[in-house]
């Protein structure tokens, strides 16, 4: 066996690694302030990267930041604004309030860059297109200037993801120098098997599996509880999952994000009736109307009309995340 274990869905593979690092790691470990458990070198493949949502009780993912920060990555941002409305730890990453460094990817993929004002994520897709077996379709995240200063609070975790594209299905590869397997590993397949999937839109083919390959997978220790309560949960909550519409352009993305934007800011209110686009780009604009309302109007609860407009698996994941403010859907 030269290859590393293939796993149906990211539950699959989230609740194998947990589990594997939680009752066999190899060390212990206390680097930069943190101390953690350890497993060096995991990788795994997922048969099928549309199903990326966890759908367990114990983890209560926060499915709007997942689509925030897949949107943020793929609009070439690495302002502190958009992400930290919805993931307010990450603000603390930033050395000047306003931008972030190593975990801003989307700059390093989808901005143009020298020497031909096109993004490494264009290159690749040419690339791509024009020489479908190549084994150059591969985007660099780390840089080696990040080490130069040892005080750096935001390195990229990320080294590089790889697409292949092989009897008609693209297939990518994540390669990262460690990965943080409680937090980190569920939002970081979320975003790269998101663009992964935007990929094989823009490239009408189908979508291959996605692998991840580790340096350092690791659970700190202060989260070792929770990961004992996920552990303990036998998962028994499916929802079917939905893939991106053929035909999704980067038009599409960017009606998206400027929904985004509008709702963000509190300036407009959410109706599937005032935008042309797909269900399952609607449904995704809806998860952020339904954050619109927790984030600014704290002690409300989220109005009917918008949670009607989610799909089963996301209103599931918003009761779990914010049951305070979302009832639990009554069952038929
Ligand atoms: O000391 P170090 O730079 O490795 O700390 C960063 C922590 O964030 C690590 O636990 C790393 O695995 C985690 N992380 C992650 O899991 C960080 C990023 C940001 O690049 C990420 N996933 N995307």
């Amino acid at each position: 066996m030269i290859t590393g274990p293939v796993f149906a869905t990211f539950t699959d593979a989230y609740l194998a690694v947990l589990g594997e690092i939680h009752h066999r790691h190899s060390y212990s470990t206390a680097t930069r302030g943190k101390t953690a458990i350890e497993t060096p070198n995991v990788s795994f493949t997922i048969v099928d990267p549309v199903a990326r949502t966890p759908y367990l009780a114990t983890r209560r993912a926060n499915v709007v930041f997942n689509h925030a920060e897949a949107l943020w990555y793929l609009a070439g941002r690495d302002d502190v604004d958009m992400i930290a409305h919805y993931a307010r730890r990450l603000r603390a990453l930033s050395t000047d309030g306003k931008t972030l460094t190593g975990t801003a990817y989307g700059p390093r993929l989808f901005r143009p860059s020298d020497p031909d004002g096109r993004s490494q994520f264009d290159r690749v897709l040419t690339l791509l297109r024009n020489d479908p077996d190549t084994k150059r379709a591969a985007m660099l995240l780390m840089r080696p200037d990040e080490l130069a200063d040892p005080g750096n609070r935001d390195v990229a975790c990320t080294l590089a993801l790889q697409f292949m594209l092989r009897a008609g299905k693209l297939h990518m590869s994540g390669y990262m120098r460690g990965n943080d397997a409680f937090l980190g590993l569920l939002g970081d397949t979320f975003a790269f098997t998101f663009i992964q999937e935007f990929a094989a839109r823009l490239l009408g083919v189908e979508v291959g599996t996605y692998a991840h390959h580790v340096g350092s997978m690791h659970i700190n220790t202060l989260n070792i509880p929770l990961v004992e309560h996920i552990l303990s949960e036998q998962p028994a909550h499916a929802f079917p999952h939905q893939a991106m519409p053929a035909g999704t352009t980067w038009a599409d993305l960017h009606v998206v994000l400027d929904w985004e934007e509008r709702l963000r800011s509190n300036q407009d209110t959410f109706s599937p009736d005032r935008v042309d686009l797909d269900t399952y780009w609607q449904e995704v604009i809806a998860l952020f109307e339904v954050h619109r309302q927790i984030a600014h109007y704290p002690g409300r609860p989220v109005t009917a009309a918008a949670l009607a407009l989610l799909r089963p698996g996301h209103r599931w994941l918003v009761e779990q995340r914010w049951p305070t403010r979302v009832p639990a859907a009554v069952s038929p």
